[in-house]
Parts: C-alpha cells; structure tokens; sequence
C-alpha cells in the first residue's frame, strides 16, 4: 500500500517543477538572470529518496536522501532543453541525471531514472560535472571528471581526477570509452570535447593539473588532439586561457560550455578561481578563439560574466558559480546554465549577437591598477563629452 505522505511530498515536487520562472530586475544589457533556480534538491521525484510502501516504511522515512542538484551539461535536442545534472547523495556521491524543460527557464523535470553508467573502472569512487557535445561524427559525448583514490601516497583524502568519457545519441543508453589520457599531465578535470575534428581530429580543451585541487604547474586551459576516441590519448597540450596574476583566474580556470560557434570564433564560457581569505572565489568569465585554429585566444573580456550575487553566494561551498553547459536554440538565443555555490542550478539567458558583442567589444584588463582607471576615464570622458560636459 502506498503510504499518503507520497502523494503530499510529490505534490509539493510538481509545484516547484512547473512554477513559472521570471526575469529578475538584475541589470547589465548583457544576459538576464531569473528569480528561481531551474534545479535544486526539492525537485528531485520522492520516489528517488523514500521507500513509499506503507509496510516497509511505515513512518514514511527518507532513506537515500538527496543534498544537491548542480554543474549540469546541456543539450538542445528534439526541441528539447536537456540538462545532465550533477547530482548529490547524502552521502557525498555524485551522479548523472537527466531533466528535460519546453523552454529552458523553468518546468524542468527528472526523468523517471537517474543514469546508470556503465560500470568499466572498478576504481572509479565519484564521477561529476558532465559536459555534452554534439559532434560532427554523430554522436552526443559526455566528458566527465572520474575521480578515484589516489593509493600511491599515504594519505586519506588523497585523490586523483581524470577525464571520463561516455557516448550516446538519446541520452538513454550510454556506452562508455576509456578514460582520456594526457601523457604529460597527472591529473585532469574540466575537460571539455570540441564539437568539430580539427585537423582531422578529436580535440579537447583540458585542464592540466599536478594535484587533485591544486593545479600546480599547469597554466590554464589547454587543448589537445587525438586521434581515437574509444581510446583518447593526448601527448601534447597547448594552452589557451591563461591563468594570471592578480585577475580572475588566478587560482586556477577551466572549460565550461562546450565552445559556441559564431561569425567571429568560438565563445567559451569558463570559470576562472582566486584566493581570497574566506576562501576561493569561483566566477564565470568568456572568451573567443579563432574559428580555424580554437586553440587560439583572440578576444578575452575583462574579468568576470557572472559572479555569485546575493542568495547564490551561499551553499555547500559558498561564493561559487560554476558552468558546464549552455543552449544555443534555433533562434540564437543562449541559455548559460550556471550553479551557485555546488548547491542548485541557475540559468542566464541573452543572445548570440550580445555575446559576439560582449566578448568582442568589452576591453581587456589591462593588467595594473593604473592602466584600470585610465580605461576606465576614458569610458567617461567620452560620455562626458556626448553629455556636453
Ligand atoms: O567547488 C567548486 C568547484 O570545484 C571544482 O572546480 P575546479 O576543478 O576548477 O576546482 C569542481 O569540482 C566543481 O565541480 C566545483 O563546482
């Protein structure tokens, strides 16, 4: 017998998943931002949590309790916003899920089952953070950080976090490949698959790293080519996105969204981390590179796109906005989906011709604070002047 407390719960699940989203009143011309999350941990299905048979569970007892909905992929298909997200057990494991929505702002809701991935690396304890492409060669990829114990050093926590990689066509049935491997990085996380062969080749966006958080020698975001995917090895990276002093990705930077194809080059929306002493600060900022060579930074807006503001600052790892996914739908609109603090799910919305616009036209940071304010100066001596002033 179904215990009545279900129906209750569910009730309150399907409120939030088809309560309508508006546009917050946050200004800057570039995106909007929305009131609600499009994800958090009350929309999970109660059948996902309790054991809704009265006999067996006769106080109607959470057994296998959800903390967190987060850094989803994102995928536009059959019409359809779909979002991989990142999903948080009580107890610390993270997996896959998929969650559909009509128009990519709210009414998202959880397929019936989360994603069972195959089972291939028995030393696999914790998989996050997928990014989905859909490439050239047909398939819709997930790359994905595969995290495991790190057994080589006497040392508990210690972990080490490479690139997992799975395939699909209908985000049902998934087939998984071997683990990427870059030969002269240890670690790898953030790894994102370019959507076309370049040369003739799968290529990746990487983040090299000698240690599990810190990414030690490793100068940013990197790029790679291999040539078999069932079986990705990359020799040599590039690097693309620098991580710099005193900026924004300090600390460290990584791919998001799989790169946007324009006019102008390939937009990428990325994080980038700094220290600070409550902590590390982790925004989303973009860049382009060129459409021939996506290796190549062409344009790279001053600091940061998005920054956690107000309510979003606050969660399981406070002061975090992190993307791994964004929509480009068939009338060039753009849906960056971003989490705050590894806790819940937000979307921004603008266009392809805003962010051509934004990542084009927005100054670089000169790099000292002297050369900051003189930009800064002349921004308003020249509005000053069309002011008459
Ligand atoms: O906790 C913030 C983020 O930390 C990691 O990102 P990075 O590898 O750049 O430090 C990721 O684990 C991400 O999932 C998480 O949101």
């Amino acid at each position: 017998m179904i215990h009545e407390k279900y129906y209750e719960l569910q009730k309150e699940v399907d409120a939030l998943t088809s309560r309508k989203n508006k546009k917050s009143s946050f200004y800057n011309g570039i995106y909007d931002r929305y009131e609600y999350p499009v994800l958090t941990r009350e929309m999970i299905p109660v059948t996902w949590k309790y054991d809704i048979c009265k006999e067996t569970n006769p106080f109607f007892m959470e057994r296998l309790g959800v903390n967190a909905t987060f850094n989803s992929g994102a995928i536009y298909l059959n019409g359809r916003y779909c979002l991989v997200a990142r999903v948080e057990g009580n107890d610390r494991k993270s997996f896959f899920a998929v969650a559909e929505s009509d128009n990519g702002v709210d009414g998202f809701k959880f397929r019936d089952y989360p994603i069972l991935l195959p089972d291939t690396c028995p030393e696999e304890t914790n998989v996050y953070d997928m990014r989905l492409t859909k490439h050239e060669d047909g398939y819709i990829y997930g790359v994905f950080c595969s995290e495991s114990k790190d057994t080589t050093v006497n040392d508990l926590s210690a972990a080490t976090a490479a690139a997992g990689i799975v395939r699909t066509k209908d985000l049902e049935t998934w087939e998984r490949l071997d683990n990427l491997k870059t030969l002269r990085s240890p670690q790898q996380r953030n790894v994102v698959l370019h959507p076309e062969f370049v040369n003739g080749k799968y290529a990746f966006y990487t983040r090299p790293m000698d240690d599990f958080i810190e990414t030690g020698s490793g100068g940013g975001v990197g790029f790679g080519l291999c040539d078999d995917i069932e079986h990705a090895v990359i020799d040599e990276e590039k690097m693309t996105s620098l991580r710099k002093y005193h900026t924004i990705t300090e600390a460290k930077n990584g791919a998001g969204a799989v790169p946007i194809k324009t006019d102008r080059g390939w937009i990428h929306i990325a994080h980038g981390v700094r220290n600070t002493a409550a902590g590390l600060r982790y925004v989303i900022y973009a860049f382009a590179t060129d459409l021939n060579d996506p290796s190549k930074v062409i344009a790279e807006p001053s600091g940061m796109l998005i920054g956690p503001r107000d309510w979003e600052r606050v969660g399981d790892v406070s002061n975090v906005v992190f993307t791994n996914g964004a929509i480009v739908n068939d009338n060039n609109e753009v849906f960056i989906y971003y989490a705050a603090s590894d806790t819940r799910l937000h979307v921004a919305t603008t266009t392809i011709d805003k962010l051509v616009d934004y990542v084009f036209n927005t100054p670089s940071d000169p790099g000292r604070s002297v050369e900051c304010v003189a930009q800064r100066c002349e921004l308003i001596r020249k509005n000053l002047e069309l002011l008459g002033k």
